[in-house]
């Protein structure tokens, strides 16, 4: 439990949320001078920066695009003065930062993608404006999550050397609130879903700073109360309940409380959905009910806004996936804003919640190599200490904050990491340990795995509840002609896998091929729209043949950015929408394929 951490801010008759987003100062800092000469302070030749956004694409200039080191985003900030305490909350932060409010260091926060909230009370003049600044640092080291390297060119500019395939997009990427609360506040709480018969029940725990009284009401859709409960922890029961539904969500409102008699003290307004999730065999189960997973793998990556967050794509991207029948994505490689869940949750998407564990795998090209065979050593370093520990916060901060939304339902605690060695599976042991410990819902815990997680070779698959694979059979294992070849050796891992009787459910969380949106090829090629549509279809055939194969997530929804290289187009163009959220032929494909499925 961390104070505040998982409640997304809201106004209500006893809590104030203010937006800051909009135009802040802003300025690089590549020699790091800015803590001693006083930038905290106040920051001189600052320029105007948009909040939320990534900075890299908003400039015309390779220095900018590409800095790597610290940066600093300030503002004036009017601080009313409201009764209470008085916090700031960063959706995110990327990679890491330290908050200053009038020019005192509040807090630092590593981790780009959960968020950073600063109980700032003691050091804020209310009725005044207030200096409020950011040190923020995007560089990539094998400590941090995700993992990669600062490279340093010979002019001595500093860019990112990323292990793994999207841009290294930061600066202050979401929402900024300015949020007031009662002394005596609820800081979080908890709920457990179960069904039987015909009754839904709510097991919740609230948890607050105060000893005064909880009551929590249950309201539907039409506002009216179905049902009442008094104290801190307790069980509301709900006769005839509307369920959350995949792709057909009901939501309740769910009104917790803080009483003092009849005084109100403190009051927070959620939403939850009736359901269960569970893992039964090879069966993935919603309400006790077979779901098959249909969707993609995502990225928050857009023209211009880089990886900042924007209400609209959000809107176009939820379109675009029920268009194509889709009943899930997994939010690769790192948590999402919190309004993605909160669109989800409305829509009745499932969502595979993952931590930002990527790179994991001492290469810049993980998606060669992990075709290749070939030893890729990382969980024998002496920076795995502090890896794990930054691990084990961000898996801590990503349960805390999403663990009450019926959108998700699993969370995957890495992506492609080397887990052949015995290394590996001491690492990933604490992982899911903690993570196990720490979700109220029990939700099945997973993680996603490379062609070299072989089934003779890995040592990690026990950990999991259900599979997921990475695999691209037919791109980068045996492409174009060779697709048959390719299909072979998919059939025979598969009936390696099948040989172990592992008794639980596979997920393709990857499989794709580059495509060029104005490439069209009879026969086809590789890069053409009609080798995607092949490529796919050919991987629909080996997916339909073994019934322990339970979903099926495209790599990648749309083409996203990535750093540059002989192996990207401007981008990796596996999408099956374009940048634009324009379809591909593939989506037609798909379209197709999940309306029946
Ligand atoms: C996998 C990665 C993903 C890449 C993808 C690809 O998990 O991040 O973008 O392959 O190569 O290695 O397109």
């Amino acid at each position: 439990m961390f104070d505040q951490m998982s409640l997304y801010p809201e106004t209500n008759s006893r809590r104030i949320a203010l937006t800051q987003d909009g135009m802040w100062n802003f300025r690089f800092d590549p020699e790091s001078i800015g803590e001693e000469q006083k930038w905290m302070n106040h920051l001189d030749s600052s320029i105007s920066i948009p909040v939320p956004a990534s900075f890299a694409d908003l400039f015309t200039d390779q220095y900018s695009k590409n800095y790597c080191g610290d940066f600093w985003y300030e503002k004036d900030m009017f601080v009313p003065n409201f009764e209470g305490r008085v916090q700031l909350r960063f959706g995110s932060v990327t990679h890491r930062c330290t908050v200053y409010v009038n020019g005192k260091a509040v807090v630092s926060h590593e981790g780009g993608f959960l968020p950073v909230l600063c109980d700032v009370t003691d050091y804020v003049n209310k009725g005044e404006t207030n200096y409020i600044a950011v040190r923020g640092n995007n560089e990539l080291n094998e400590s941090s999550l995700p993992c990669g390297a600062v490279k340093t060119l010979n002019d001595g500019t500093r860019i990112a050397a990323p292990y793994f395939d999207f841009f290294n997009y930061a600066g202050i990427q979401r929402s900024v609130y300015l949020v007031f609360i009662p002394e005596e506040h609820i800081q979080d709480y908890n709920t457990v879903i179960s069904l039987e018969n015909d009754k839904a029940y709510v097991d919740y725990e609230v948890f607050t700073n105060g000893n005064n009284d909880v009551v929590v009401t249950l309201c539907d859709k039409e506002n009216n109360v179905v049902c009442k409960a008094q104290g801190k922890k307790g069980q509301l029961q709900v006769e005839k309940p509307h369920l959350w539904k995949v792709r057909n969500a009901y939501l309740y409102s769910l009104k917790i409380e803080i009483k003092d008699g009849e005084k109100l003290i403190d009051e927070y307004n959620a939403k939850i959905g009736l359901r269960t999730v569970k893992i039964d065999g090879t069966k993935i189960l919603v309400n006790n009910e077979p779901v098959y997973l249909k969707g993609f793998g995502k990225h928050e990556d857009f023209d211009i806004i880089g990886r900042g967050f924007n209400y609209p794509l959000v809107k176009r991207d939820f379109e675009c996936m029920k268009w194509t029948n889709a009943n899930c994505f997994r939010t690769s490689h790192y948590p999402y804003a919190e309004e993605w869940y909160q669109f989800a949750d409305e829509e009745g998407f499932l969502i595979i919640d993952e931590v930002p564990a990527v790179g994991m795998m001492r290469s810049t090209h993980n998606f060669a190599v992990a075709g290749m065979g070939q030893y890729t050593y990382f969980f024998e370093t002496p920076t795995v200490p502090e890896l794990l520990k930054n691990h084990l916060l961000q898996v801590e901060e990503m349960i805390e904050r999403d663990k009450n939304h019926p959108s998700v339902f699993a969370f995957s605690l890495f992506n492609e990491p080397e887990t052949t060695s015995t290394y590996s599976h001491d690492y990933f042991s604490k992982v899911f340990e903690r993570a196990r410990q720490l979700d109220p819902q029990h939700r099945p815990m997973t993680g996603a795995f490379e062609k070299n997680s072989a089934p003779e070779k890995c040592q990690c698959y026990m950990l999991c509840d259900f599979m997921c694979l990475n695999r691209y059979y037919g791109w980068y294992i045996s492409g174009g002609p060779d697709i048959n070849d390719a299909i072979d050796k998919f059939h025979d891992e598969m009936k390696r896998w099948q040989a172990k009787g592992l008794n639980v459910p596979f997920v393709f969380t990857e499989f794709g091929t580059d495509t060029l949106a104005t490439e069209h090829k009879l026969p086809s090629v590789m890069w053409s729209q009609e080798y995607q549509n092949e490529y796919l279809e050919r991987n629909f055939e080996v997916f339909d043949t073994y019934d322990f194969i339970q979903g099926e997530l495209v790599w990648n929804f749309a083409d996203f950015q990535t750093t540059e290289g002989i192996f990207r187009v401007n981008g990796n163009k596996k999408g099956v929408f374009n940048r634009e959220r324009q379809p591909k032929d593939a989506a037609f494909v798909l379209k197709k394929r999940w309306a029946d499925k």
